[in-house]
């Protein structure tokens, strides 16, 4: 049995089935060959590409599938899908800033033909998701940031929170928390204090390696997306980066955890 990841798509449907079919994790019809094999996705299905609704779809079929197979399919939570659910949620209140959600929504990048083929049965899937996990010596985050512990201080409290967040009619919170969920390289911008932040959440949540998506490796690196095509290891190897950047042009890649 092989653990894989998989960064974020971003609506890259098209690149998603080449990386499922090219790791052998699907046969050409876009079935689950990945037998006992468990796969999971790092958050962030929707918006900047065309077609985030298939790419959650697409998911969605290979858990059941994989789960009859004796494998899985699993997702984190990003601040994507966060922010698709606010829009569904809240669609017409206004904002802080004094905008309607929806508008605040486009203005992140949403795109209005996901929008309209979003449903009630995606959103309920996309609640169950959990913002981290631990998968033998790996903690998966979505987002190099520190917004987790603002939740909890043990993984199923900081689920819990994220759960009650999403059950929640307090739009004031949802802000709160999408806001909180855009930081970026809390675990590289400085390299010694990136690196003690990173092993701090490490002897507190468990693990030994912090793998996240988020932020695309050519922008955490400033190198071309079309060269990259590994995951990125950084501060003192307790990291690892597997958002190849697909939505800027990298190829992506699929990283064999273990
Ligand atoms: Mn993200």
């Amino acid at each position: 049995m092989a653990t894989y990841l998989i960064g974020d798509l971003h609506g890259h449907y098209i690149e998603f089935e080449r990386l499922l079919i090219g790791a052998g994790l699907c046969n050409k019809d876009l079935t689950w060959s990945g037998g006992g094999d468990h796969l999971w996705l790092m958050g962030d299905f929707f918006d900047r590409g065309a077609s985030g609704i298939k790419c959650l779809e697409l998911t969605m079929r290979l858990q059941q599938e994989a789960q009859a197979d004796g494998g899985d399919v699993q997702s984190l939570l990003g601040n994507h899908e966060l922010m698709i659910l606010c829009a569904y949620q809240f669609k017409e209140r206004m904002t802080r800033s004094g905008d309607s959600v929806f508008d605040q929504w486009l203005r992140w990048g949403g795109i209005e033909a996901d929008f309209e083929g979003f449903t009630d049965e995606h959103a309920a899937w996309l609640r169950k998701l959990p913002a981290m996990a631990l998968v033998g010596n790996a903690l998966l985050i979505h987002a190099d940031a520190l917004i987790y512990v603002n939740y909890g201080m043990t993984i199923e409290r900081v689920n819990q929170g994220f759960f009650d967040l999403m059950a929640s009619s307090d739009l004031a919170a949802w802000e709160v928390a999408l806001s909180a969920f855009s930081e970026h390289m809390a675990f590289a911008s400085l390299e010694l204090t990136g690196r003690q932040r990173a092993e701090q959440l490490l002897s507190l949540f468990g693990g030994e390696l912090l793998v996240h998506g988020h932020t695309p490796i050519p922008q955490a690196r400033q190198i071309n997306a079309e060269n990259v095509v590994e995951a990125w290891r950084y501060a003192g190897d307790r990291c690892l980066n597997v958002d190849g950047g697909i939505y800027m042009g990298s190829p992506g890649f699929v990283h064999r955890l273990h």
